[in-house]
């Protein structure tokens, strides 16, 4: 149980922990969401009437189902898939999809459930959803992921579409699984249904920016809390975990808006480059290759590979984890504070642990949730929706603008936000307290369903 939830909602989080057992991450990104609602409650006593909470924590449809394959050596291969709908109040399900060995239920509900409310500060008519597979991407044929993504769909179709669920990428899943998963579902549907998916290719519905968006937002994010402290990126040292899609557009906007990233890591180790980690190289390793960052000090001599190390240990003013949940512990946060650090963004979902949480807040420093800092990712795959719904297709220019703009936004309502809770500065109640009210209004609307 935890000490900061308030007691009107204690006994709604204990009824979520004795009904989702084992589901740790479910019950971690429930918990920080629930301890920013007891003053809700006390503004709005018409959410407790009509158990808002409770339903909000109990996914409307939950899909669990077996995706067999055959990989390159005629062996039958069998992995889980799960698409996990959360909440249609504000629009379709929305969210990524996980491929990665370590996905389970109770992974694809934290991540479904803080889609619910990132959606909801977008400001754009979307649901929360999430899914995935425990399928691992790594060392697989390209013809090998064609057929998993094939079977994957041949399941999934008869639960998506562009007015139910529109899924979209996450951990393993970019722009060549959305084409094999987009492919078979117009081969089983007869339909070209672009809305169904987001971060498709430029070439067959996809939107400018969608690629860059989750990076570029979350540093734009983090812009708009520096100026609050009458600050900016200009001449600040970084550190961004991971080196895959978030990270790498992370980085490339750090560097625009005047910034020097020194750090990026995969599940193996990290880079150390003092002389500003070179981009074009880590896309090369990353997206083109598909190899190992550890790859980066061949041509690079000059830079440090540090096989298992723990990035946070470096000296930086902004950190911005952009990998997994729970990469930065309460060590790890005490150690950044120690070192100088002065802004978090979290492009991941859920990267830091709630003492990790509680010592950024402790310390006052503008600390970003995931929820509020990577939201530019699913808005601009709301943008995508837009443009598909249209028939349209937008600059890069125009596109990269509403971003900022939908940033700005967000930035400025989980501020606000914060400042009339009574807790100025505090941008996790801010995120959860605006997310969950704009959701909850709808869902008193609709009535008991
Ligand atoms: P990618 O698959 O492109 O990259 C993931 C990166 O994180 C890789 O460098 C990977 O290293 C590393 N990583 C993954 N799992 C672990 C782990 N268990 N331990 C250490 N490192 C790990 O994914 P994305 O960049 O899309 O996603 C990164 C994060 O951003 C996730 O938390 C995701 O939920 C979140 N996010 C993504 C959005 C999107 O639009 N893609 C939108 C909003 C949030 P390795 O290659 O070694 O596995
Ligand atoms: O966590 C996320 O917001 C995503 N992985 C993006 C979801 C989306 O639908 O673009």
């Amino acid at each position: 149980m935890s000490p900061n939830i308030d007691e009107k909602v204690e006994p709604i989080f204990k009824e979520v922990l004795d009904r989702n057992p084992g589901e740790i991450e479910f019950h971690q990104a429930v918990r920080e969401v629930l301890e920013s609602l007891g003053p809700v409650l006390v503004k709005h006593p018409e959410f407790a009437d009509h158990k808002i909470i409770e339903r909000i924590c109990e996914p409307e449809r939950q899909i669990i189902f077996r995706v067999p394959w055959v990989d390159d050596n005629g062996i039958v291969q069998i992995n889980r898939g799960f698409r996990v709908e959360f909440n249609s109040a504000l629009g379709p399900y929305k969210g990524g999809m996980r491929f990665h060995p370590s996905v389970y239920l109770g992974i694809v509900k934290f991540l479904g459930f803080e889609q619910i409310f990132k959606n909801a500060l977008t400001g754009l008519p979307i649901g929360g959803g999430k899914g995935g597979s425990d399928f691992d991407p790594k060392g697989k044929s390209e013809s090998e992921v064609m057929r998993f993504c094939q079977s994957f769909m041949t399941e999934l179709y008869r639960h998506i579409g562009e007015h139910t669920d529109v899924p979209a990428g996450d951990i393993g899943v970019g722009g060549r699984e959305i084409g094999y998963l987009f492919g078979q579902y117009k081969r089983i549907t007869n339909r070209w249904e672009a809305g169904v998916l987001t971060g498709k290719g430029l070439d067959w519905g996809g939107s400018l920016v969608r690629t860059e968006a989750t990076g570029y937002g979350a540093a734009f994010f983090v812009d708009e809390m520096l100026k609050v402290r009458k600050d900016s990126f200009d001449g600040k040292t970084c550190i961004v975990s991971g080196s895959g899609n978030v990270s790498i557009y992370t980085m490339e906007k750090i560097t625009q808006l005047g910034g020097k990233t020194v750090a990026c890591s995969d599940s193996n180790g990290y880079i150390y480059d003092e002389k500003g980690i070179d981009l074009d190289l880590v896309k090369q390793i990353k997206e083109i290759e598909r190899r190992r960052i550890s790859v980066y000090t061949d041509t690079h001599k000059h830079a440090k590979y540090i096989a298992k190390g723990n990035i946070w240990e470096i000296p930086c003013q902004v950190a911005m984890p952009s990998a997994t949940q729970n990469e930065i512990n309460g060590k790890d946060a005490a150690l950044l504070v120690k070192n100088g650090c002065i802004a978090i963004g979290e492009g991941a979902n859920m990267p830091t642990t709630p003492e990790g949480v509680k010592v950024f807040l402790e310390a006052g420093i503008a600390y970003g949730p995931g929820k509020a800092a990577n939201a530019g990712g699913v808005a601009t795959s709301a943008l995508e929706m837009q443009q598909n719904a249209s028939r349209d297709s937008w600059t890069f220019e125009y596109t990269e603008d509403r971003l900022r703009q939908i940033m700005q936004n967000i930035h400025k309502n989980c501020y606000e936000t914060a400042d009339e809770y009574g807790t100025p500065g505090n941008y996790v109640n801010g995120a959860n307290i605006a997310g969950f009210i704009k959701v909850a209004k709808a869902m008193v609307a609709f009535g008991v369903i």
